[in-house]
């Protein structure tokens, strides 16, 4: 059952291309598991480039923008909203820093320290704030509520 307490936020993951060719889904899905999340919608999907660039949007001026691109559209991602209470901030904790290399040095226990390659190829994203995370949601599942108030929502 959802908790009722009104307490628990959802956050978007998504496993990107280089997890998903790696194998790590399962490994993933294991971790996000034991680590208290709620598997509350999930969706294989291939992004296209104008896609990736909408959902990229905020780095559409970043040198690295291009290969971001280039990188998020190469194969098919997974996509997954998962909730428990203080997701959006527990799950940036639980996938490590961006930069895999650094990852692996000082949070060696992480998602990207154990499937990441490099500071652009690190296998897993996460929404970045509350703000993030109802965008990021709202824009692969239409459907699924993001409000902070609500206290109640469909078992999947
Ligand atoms: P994400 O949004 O994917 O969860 O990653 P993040 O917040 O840790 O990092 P962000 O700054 O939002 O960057 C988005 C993604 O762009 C790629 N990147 N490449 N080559 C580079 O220097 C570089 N910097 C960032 C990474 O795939 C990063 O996750
Ligand atoms: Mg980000």
């Amino acid at each position: 059952r959802s908790s009722s307490s009104g307490s628990t936020q959802k956050t978007l993951a998504m496993i990107k291309p280089d997890g998903m060719s790696g194998n790590y889904t399962n490994r993933i899905k294991n971790v996000i598991l034991e680590s208290g999340f709620r598997i509350v919608k999930e969706t294989i999907v291939q992004l296209d480039e104008d896609t990736a660039a909408s959902f990229y949007a905020e780095h559409s001026t970043k040198s690295f923008f291009s290969n971001l691109i280039k990188y998020i559209t190469s194969g098919p991602v997974l996509v997954m909203v998962l909730e428990k209470e203080n997701a959006v901030a527990d799950w940036r904790d639980l996938i490590g820093p961006t930069d895999a290399h650094k990852a692996k040095v000082t949070r060696p226990h992480s998602i990207r320290a154990m499937c990441g390659l490099d500071s652009e190829k690190n296998c897993i994203h996460g929404s970045d704030s509350t703000q993030s995370a109802q965008r990021e949601i709202s824009f692969f599942f239409k459907e699924v509520s993001t409000g902070a108030a609500v206290t109640e929502h469909d078992e999947l």
